[in-house]
């Protein structure tokens, strides 16, 4: 917890330090006096550099900015792939609270903010959602459900301990390419919690790439020591952990050999990972994923057997690419 506040302390210091650059930028561009209070230009201005920095959208977290009481998390240099549908994020029973179900409602919208009702399925469902925890010890691959009203989806989210949550909805316009839009949630504690407030440790890399989970041995590696910017093949093979043998068993999940979620150890950056071969069935399933910075990567890839969904974690270190 002190090391998140710390980081965050730091952020927030970063933030106001560059939005007092861009606005004493601003005034001696301007060459005039402001009328209106500092913060808000500040708040405008450094909004604005922050879009054309990420591809003109980073509008989603956004709206009213308070920089007295701004949550950092929210300024996401990548808080959604660039595409032009928005999503605006609900809790209609109240702010979630640890340890009770909370319905979450998510609106997809077109570039008018109209309800979008153009959603392809993809993977078998229309919009997939992954909520993960500020450090990374929680991961969750959720469905939420089409209400009547096309575009907006609902779901009850239990959080098992109070601290910051970010949620990812994946989803795929008509038309357009698969896409995603991200939102930070801060959850409180209360009674029914199963776990204290969020102690997460850091991320540490795993010396092993090997997890033994519903009765696999899931082993992952790469073709070559994965770099920034490059694209890199995650394969990852399957025994099974009684007989040691290969598995080559393996049911599609979600109409894929398995699905692959990485997120770099800040929680900023989501990673699309394609299958190479979406039929295969074991013993190997590759994916391809272009890291985008170095540094940490928790990668989390789930496979089906038997009926039953292996969720495996891993934790890597990308080196920057050589030039
Ligand atoms: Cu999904």
């Amino acid at each position: 917890m002190k090391r998140i506040l710390q980081v965050q302390f730091k952020k927030k210091r970063a933030f106001t330090l560059t939005a007092a650059v861009i606005l004493s930028l601003a005034i001696v561009a301007a060459g005039c006096k402001y009328s209106r209070p500092a913060v808000n230009d500040a708040g405008d201005e450094a909004a604005s550099a922050m879009q054309l920095q990420s591809h003109g959208h980073a509008h989603e977290d956004m709206p009213g900015m308070d920089m007295s009481d701004m949550d950092m998390s929210g300024m996401e240099m990548d808080a959604s792939s660039g595409a032009v549908d928005g999503a605006s994020w609900a809790w209609p029973s109240g702010q979630p609270q640890a340890g009770t179900p909370s319905k979450l409602r998510i609106t997809l919208t077109d570039a008018k903010g109209k309800p979008d009702a153009g959603l392809q399925i993809s993977h078998e469902k229309k919009l997939h959602l992954i909520i993960v925890s500020r450090g990374l010890s929680t991961f969750m691959h959720l469905h939420p459900v089409e209400t009547a009203h096309r575009g907006v989806f609902e779901l009850p989210v239990t959080f098992a301990a109070a601290g910051s949550y970010k949620l990812i909805a994946d989803f795929k316009p008509k038309g357009g390419e698969q896409q995603w839009q991200s939102k930070w949630v801060q959850v409180g504690g209360s009674k029914g919690a199963v776990k204290p407030p969020q102690t997460e440790p850091m991320l540490v890399v795993d010396k092993k790439l090997v997890q033994v989970s519903e009765g696999m041995k899931i082993s992952l590696s790469f073709e070559s020591e994965p770099r920034s910017g490059e694209a890199a093949t995650l394969q990852f093979s399957f025994a099974d952990s009684g007989s040691g043998e290969p598995v080559s068993d393996l049911q599609p999940y979600l109409g894929s050999v398995g699905h692959v979620v990485i997120m770099d150890a800040e929680a900023r950056q989501y990673l699309h990972v394609h299958a190479m071969g979406e039929a295969e069935h074991g013993p190997i399933a590759q994916f391809r994923a272009v890291f985008p910075k170095p540094g940490l990567y928790k990668i989390w890839g789930q496979f089906q057997r038997n009926n039953r969904v292996a969720t495996v974690p891993f934790v890597i270190q990308v080196t920057e690419r050589q030039k």
